[in-house]
């Protein structure tokens, strides 16, 4: 594939298929990522769509099945924009992988997160011109990708219970900071759920379902699901097991980074931090000796309630070693979790625990 990444400032994991994401510093220099830096999260193909061609499909428990062209989409339906932060399940597995080994999963570190101005029409549009029936109750959205898995072609589906669908956030867009999707991003049409993991907002959406359960494609029943510390994949038990929907509250240290060594004197130390279910960040607070004592950093952007927010603090370091940590509490005054072991998982999916870097100041 022809990528248009600059690759010193990506951390690339797999290259076919893509699987990259910008280094920390890149990712926290604006609130708005960039196409070029946005994070890329793929599992099969890249669809070449022809734009004439598309069709998308809406059909299920419904009265009137649609099939809509990218021109009905863009002339018959309300246009809306919402700025919104993708994340993967898989951020900071790197930190999950430290403790115990996780099987056939990308070790991804702070980059699989990105923030874009999405444009497009709210989902809850197409479902009214639908009529959906009252036996419905999720939303599948199936992608246009081929996907192996044990030699055969799963595709990439995914569902979203139909209250969500509803709500005003829901998006099928067309376009990302105010150009087309790119095809690694999706072009023509991706969904957006704000709020939720990254895998439930499918790229090269080919149909729409309404039913009353919930999607049984591989990356709906067989992933993104969360199980205890205790859990080993061959003792899992997915049928019971919940699916992972809202993002939890996490927040990171973008710089310095991970054993840098730096000057003593005063630091500026960055980050972002984020919560999904539409809760705010309430507070950021920084530790620079491992956890004992807290001050609290400055929220210096912000842009809306499904977006990240950006913060900074200056810290005066003397000479040794020192371990900064971050956490985060949000508006409803839950508090991101310190200890790291109880986030393991055999996924290694939604670690939030406390971020911690370690310094050496000379
Ligand atoms: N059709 C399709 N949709 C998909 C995926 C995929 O592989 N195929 N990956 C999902 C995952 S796991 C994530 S985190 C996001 C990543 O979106 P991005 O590549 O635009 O950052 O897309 C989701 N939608
Ligand atoms: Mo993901």
């Amino acid at each position: 594939m022809v990528s248009i990444y600059r690759r010193s400032s990506m951390i690339v994991h797999q290259e076919q298929p893509l699987n990259a994401g910008p280094t920390p510093d890149i990712l926290r220099q604006a609130i708005t990522t960039p196409q070029e830096h946005f994070f890329v999260r793929t599992h099969g193909t890249v669809p070449n769509i022809d734009p004439a061609d598309y069709r998308l499909t809406v059909t299920g428990l419904l009265s009137t099945p649609l099939q809509l062209t990218l021109d009905d989409l863009h002339q018959n339906f309300p246009i809306v924009e919402i700025s919104a932060t993708l994340q993967c399940a898989g951020l900071r597995r790197d930190e999950l992988l430290a403790i115990a080994p996780i099987e056939d999963e990308l070790p991804w570190g702070l980059e699989a997160i990105s923030n874009a101005t999405w444009r497009g029409v709210p989902l809850r549009a197409v479902l009214e011109a639908v009529e959906v029936d009252s036996q419905a109750e999720h939303v599948e959205f199936c992608g246009l990708d081929s996907v192996q898995k044990g030699g055969r072609d799963v595709g990439f589906g995914a569902s979203i219970p139909l209250a969500k669908a509803l709500s005003e956030e829901v998006l099928l867009a067309y376009e990302m900071n105010g150009e087309p999707l790119t095809p690694t991003h999706g072009f023509p049409l991706r969904v957006i759920v704000p709020g939720y993991i990254g895998a439930r907002s499918v790229k090269w959406l080919g149909a729409i379902k309404l039913q009353r359960y919930p999607s049984t494609n591989h990356f709906q029943s067989r992933a993104y699901k969360l199980f205890p510390p205790h859990v080993q994949a061959p003792t899992a038990d997915w049928e019971s097991a919940r699916a992972l929907t809202d993002l939890p509250l996490n927040s990171v240290i973008c710089q310095p980074h991970m054993d840098e060594v730096l000057p003593s004197g005063p630091t500026i130390v960055r980050g972002y931090a984020l919560t999904g279910a539409g809760h705010t960040i309430q507070r950021v607070e920084l530790s620079c000796d491992g956890g004992t004592s807290w001050t609290p950093a400055s929220i210096v952007a912000r842009q809306s309630s499904w977006s990240w927010c950006f913060w900074e603090s200056t810290v005066h370091l003397h000479s040794g070693r020192h371990q900064l940590v971050v956490r985060a509490t949000d508006c409803s005054d839950y508090a991101q979790p310190a200890d790291l072991a109880q986030q393991w998982n055999f996924k290694g999916y939604l670690n939030h625990a406390w971020h911690r870097v370690n310094l050496r100041v000379l």
